[in-house]
Order: C-alpha cells, then structure tokens, then sequence
C-alpha cells in the first residue's frame, strides 16, 4: 500500500439525493424491499455458509453433493469442498431440458451490421464441438487455453468449450499488445491460443493474427493456434501450428460429455494490473465463481425469463466473463454481445441496438456514459428506448452529473439504476443496490450485496466513522473471490491479505455515509483507472524505460472528463538525448507497442529530475498535483530537492 496516499482519504462529496425505486419494479423484483434486503444479510451474517450453501443447492446443478460449504486456512479459501459440477454444462445442458431450449442465448451484433443469434441449443452444439477440437489438438484437463479474440461468437463458444473439458482459460483483451500477450502467454504456459484474422472496429480492421505470430517468436509452450477467419484479410497460416476454426469445426463431433470437475478446479487465469510492473495472474475456480456470478445476475439485474439483457463490456474483462458470459447464461437468460465501438457509424450505435433488439437491461461504463452524453441527446432520442427497465454501471465511481443523464435521458426517469463495485479478483458483484429494494444516490454503489461482509478501516483494521474515508476490505471470504495469484501464493498473501490485519484489502479508499451507504474514492495504491481499466503505473514506467532513449520516468494519473483519469508520464532522458515533439510521439507508440493503445500515455514531460524522498523514493503526490495543476498542499519535507518541482511545473506538454 502506498503509504503517501494515506493522507489524502478526506471525503468531499456531499450527494444527498435520493432515487426510491417504483413501485411497480419493487413488486416484480426478486428482492422486493429494503426489510427483504436486511432479512437476507442477517441470514448471511448469522451462518453465512448456511446461506452459501442453500443458495448453491437452490441455483446450480452439482453432479455430487460438497461435504463441507467452506474450507478457511486464511488467507486461502475452498468453497463447496468434495463437490463436483461443470460451469457449462450449468450455462447451457441445463437449459435443454425445457423450454429455453430454443430460446436465444446469445443475439450478436457485429459493427458491419451483420448478426447471429444463437439458441441454447446452437450454442450448446457449436460448445460441445469446439471442446471436441481442443481435445482433438491434445488439450487436457488442467492445461491452459490463451484466448485472444475480437468480440465474436466464437470467444464465447472457445470459453464454454474450456470450461466444458476443464481446461484453464486465459482471455487476453484484444486490445493488448504481442508483447503484453506474449507475457501472458508465458506466464500461464498456454498450450493452445485461440484467435481470428481479426475484428471490426470503427469502422477498420484490428488485426490479431499477425500479433499471436509475433508473440509465439517467443512462447514456447504454446503447440497449436486455432484461427476464426472473421475479417478474411491476408494472414499467413503456419503448417503444423496453425488450423482454421471452421475447418476444424466441420468435422467434429457435437458429443462431447461436460467434465465432472471438482469444486475448486481453475476455470480461468485473468491477468490485472497490480502496483509492480507485472500483472498478476487472478486465478478463478469453479463451484463458488459460478455461484457468485449466477445470485448476482439474478438478483442485482433482476432477471426475468423474458428479459433482453446487454452489458457493453468487452469478454477480455471481467465484467465480460461474469456479466455477458457466465452468470446471465447459468439463468438461462438473452445475452446481446457487440463487436464495435459506441460511436461506429455513428454516435447512436447502442441506442440502435437497443431498440432493434428491445434490450430491458443495460449494463455500461461510467466513461461510455459520459462520453455518449458529450455528444448530445439527439442521438439516444432519435430511438425508441421504452424497453428498458433497469441500468447498471460499473468500473469506476459516476459522477452525478453523469448519473443524472443516464436516469433521465436513457432511462427516462423510470429506471433504478445499479451501480456495481467490483474488482477482478471478486469475481462477482460487492457492493450493489438491490434495485428493487434499496434506493440510489447518485454516486454511490450504496450497500453490500448480501454475505459480503464489507467494511472501511483504518490502518489497523479497526472500523473508522461515517464519513470519514479508510480502506475498503471485506472481513470474510465469499464465494467467487480469487483463490491464489497464478503460481504465486506469496504474491496473492502479500498484495491483499497482508497491508491489514485479518481481511481482504480492495486497495480502494472509501467512506461510508450515516444511511451506511459506501461511497467508493478510487485506489489508494499505484493502480490507475483508465476508462474504467486497470492500469499499474509501474507497467507504463516499465514500458517507458525499455526504450533506449529513457534513464527514468515516473507515471501518475490525472483527472480526465471523460476517461475518468488521463495518463501522464515524467521521464527523464539518458544522458546525451534531446527532448523533442518527435521523441514524445515515439515514446507514446513505443508504450502503445509494450502493453497496447488503453496505456498510450496523454501527456509526456520531459525532466532532468524527478522529486524524491532522501531514500529516493519517487513522490507520486507531488508529481499527481503537478499533472493536475494544483499547488501541492500536503507535507514536502521529505523532499530531497526542492527546485525539481519548481522546474517541473514548467515544462508543460503543450
Ligand atoms: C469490475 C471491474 C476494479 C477497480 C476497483 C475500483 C474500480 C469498479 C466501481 C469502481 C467506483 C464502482 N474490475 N471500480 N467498480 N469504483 N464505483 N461501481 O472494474 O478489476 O478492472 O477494476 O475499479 O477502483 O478496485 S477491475
């Protein structure tokens, strides 16, 4: 934990506003009021595997009973002990059996224009030979699948099938550089990659193939590349290494019998960005991640047998794993899935399709959201938007300007909005209104979801008062928290059961207000967010540094109006080297190459020095206001050299 941003939990938001939901949802909800809320809490908090434990019995399928709900060796958690099941075959044989059979699972949209929609059955089918092909290329239970893929069918057909034969994936955001993807890669030790000619976005292509064949100069684990021709430009097929998707889908069989996998087997790998260079490997198990992501969905989305659902993550997120894929289709629900971008042809594109598919609940970013109101709202009014009923955010805080748009211009005052604080390691929704039962104010992610038990403390651990700021940790383990940093317990004790006594530290600042509702202050580590994207300083220093022209740099974030913070990068130069316009913008491609576009740093500054402490520490603080262009208020004293900030406030980016 960064012991300088202590200082700065003060809370200065004063939102008092309050949303009560109608009362027409509250009595359709599956949570119908604030007594129903409390009820199910106090249930949770007096035998909290008791409550796990009825929840999993009543929402999964297991093909044998667990004998104990929770093993706790803290800070190391098994959930459902002895039990076995299978994520897909909860996703989608489930479903077969009645009417949902024909009902549409997934409805795509691809940026083109072009869509599929595809049935449980479809789905099902096109799973269960995909897992044929995997099986078929020698992947085995245990092995590590690399996925790295545009928004397509195809990736979730590829991460079923994973799940299916219980091999391990690891989704890699196709916004990722071949080098950020070979790393990942490695890490893992992939035996297989699956990916495509490319995707559409914005109108172009993104190509991927191109950069899986640059990652595998240097990944030696991985044996065979399974290909989607998507696009249908060029791309060189290596012989023996490389296999089209729909060649090898043609002849495959569509039996293929979901695994029996034990509670505790790794579903997926999900890299994030921690506070050193590299990202940790957040591994993710079976039994409890389905079962957090499956009584999420239902209660906080409400979910109803004849909803039209979308959330406009990308798969390559969390958000996408739990809320496009695995906890909507365990209900038995329509998922829409989008290729593109907001704005491509042009800035309706969402509204477009939420009238064309009549989608009831909608599930977005905080930046999308101010991004899209930017642009006016002509473009939401141009279509016919009465199909909604509820809207989620998630990612980062929403400013309540913001919040105020969303309700009135999207959700035409009639809909509760959810805003859902949640991190990759949780795996599943935390703090949460119940939309139903819990009324909103704007800004807040407002109360627990029930059985989590969280909290905000000071240093200590001990429970600090309403409103004044600490740190957001959860106190006991729940059932689709991460397990374990890939290969690396140490890392996992160290980064988030170690800065404080005895519980999961989010890394988030927060307060809690005298109604108990959380306000959440963003991170009090080295992590920036990015349009809602976890980023580590450290991994764009890093990047910085590798080039041959950089001795130092020092990343921080900065407030941005509508990516929520912008990157700025100090850096000084090797000795000899100039600064110049030119080298700015090779610095910003070289990071765009290292880790990929979401990290292209805004501003670069150029500096002979940075500010450090005597032990020479870099002063983030200092470099944060600097960037921001507010006159440091807090403690300097421990500043080694004083004219480097003087120095550093002139040379602006123009
Ligand atoms: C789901 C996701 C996690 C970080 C988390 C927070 C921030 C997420 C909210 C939020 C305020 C929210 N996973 N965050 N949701 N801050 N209000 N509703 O985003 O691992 O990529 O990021 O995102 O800082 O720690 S993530």
């Amino acid at each position: 934990m960064a012991g300088q941003a202590e200082d700065d939990i003060t809370s200065v938001l004063h939102e008092s506003r309050l949303f009560k939901p109608a009362s027409e949802f509250s009595k359709q909800a599956h949570v119908k009021s604030r007594a129903a809320y409390d009820r199910l809490c106090r249930r949770a908090e007096k035998d909290p595997e008791g409550f796990w434990g009825g929840l999993a019995e009543k929402e999964l399928v297991w093909f044998k009973p667990w004998k104990k709900v929770l093993d706790w060796k803290p800070p190391f958690a098994k959930w459902f002990v002895g039990g076995s099941t299978n994520v897909a075959y909860n996703c989608l044989d489930r479903h077969l059996e009645g009417p949902r059979k024909n009902k549409a699972a997934l409805i795509w949209e691809g940026e083109p224009g072009d869509s599929r929609i595809l049935t449980y059955q479809d789905l099902h089918r096109e799973v269960s030979q995909f897992a044929n092909v995997l099986k078929n290329k020698g992947v085995k239970k245990g092995d590590r699948v690399a996925i790295y893929m545009p928004m397509i069918p195809e990736l979730a057909v590829a991460m079923l099938s994973c799940a299916r034969i219980g091999a391990t994936h690891s989704i890699i955001f196709g916004g990722f550089s071949a080098a950020a993807l070979r790393d990942r890669i490695n890490d893992a030790e992939a035996k297989l990659v699956v990916t495509a000619d490319g995707g559409h976005r914005k109108g172009g292509v993104i190509t991927l193939k191109e950069k899986v064949d640059d990652a595998l100069k240097d990944a030696p684990s991985v044996e065979t590349m399974i290909v989607v021709k998507r696009t249908g430009n060029a791309v060189k097929m290596k012989k023996g290494r490389d296999f089209w998707w729909q060649d090898e889908m043609k002849g495959a069989s569509a039996v293929c019998k979901a695994a029996a996998l034990n509670a505790e087997h790794p579903l997926f790998i999900l890299y994030t960005s921690g506070t050193t260079g590299k990202p940790k490997g957040v591994v993710h198990t079976t039994g409890g991640y389905l079962l957090g992501t499956t009584v999420t969905s239902k209660w906080i989305f409400d979910l109803k047998e004849e909803d039209t659902y979308w959330c406009t993550a990308d798969i390559g997120w969390v958000t996408g794993h739990s809320y496009i894929i695995y906890g909507i289709l365990s209900n038995g629900a329509t998922s829409v899935m989008y290729e593109g971008v907001p704005t491509y042809p042009e800035a309706d594109r969402l509204w477009e399709i939420v009238e064309k598919y009549r989608v009831n609940i909608f599930y977005t970013a905080p930046t999308a959201i101010r991004a899209l109101s930017k642009l006016g709202k002509q473009w939401p009014k141009k279509h016919d938007l009465s199909s909604l009923r509820l809207l989620g955010t998630v990612g980062e805080p929403i400013n309540p300007e913001a919040w105020m748009w969303y309700h009135t211009v999207i959700g035409g005052g009639r809909c509760p909005i959810v805003d859902t604080w949640w991190q990759t390691e949780t795996g599943a929704i935390m703090i949460t209104p119940l939309p139903g039962a819990i009324p909103a104010k704007p800004g807040s992610a407002t109360l627990p979801f029930p059985g989590i038990a969280a909290e905000v403390v000071n240093k200590n651990g001990k429970k600090v008062p309403p409103n004044v700021g600490g740190y957001l940790v959860i106190k006991r383990p729940w059932p689709s928290m991460l397990r374990t940093v890939w290969r690396n317990p140490k890392r996992y004790k160290e980064t988030y059961w170690s800065d404080i006594p005895g519980v999961y530290f989010s890394g988030d600042g927060a307060r809690k207000d005298k109604d108990g509702y959380f306000w959440i202050m963003g991170r009090v580590d080295d992590v920036m967010n990015i349009s809602g994207h976890r980023l580590g300083t450290m991994e764009v220093e890093s990047a910085l540094v590798s080039h041959s022209t950089v001795a130092e740099s020092a990343v921080v974030g900065t407030p941005d109006e509508i990516k929520g913070t912008a990157i700025c990068a100090f850096v000084t130069l090797e000795l000899g080297q100039k600064p110049s316009e030119a080298l700015r913008k090779k610095l910003k491609a070289h990071v765009t190459k290292e880790i990929g576009a979401i990290a292209r740093p805004d501003q670069i500054r150029f500096t002979d020095n940075l500010p450090k402490t005597r032990s020479g520490k870099i002063m983030r603080r200092l470099l944060r206001d600097i960037a921001a262009g507010r006159e440091s208020v807090g403690d300097t004293s421990t500043l080694e050299d004083y004219t480097v900030l003087a120095k550093l406030r002139h040379d602006e980016e123009s």
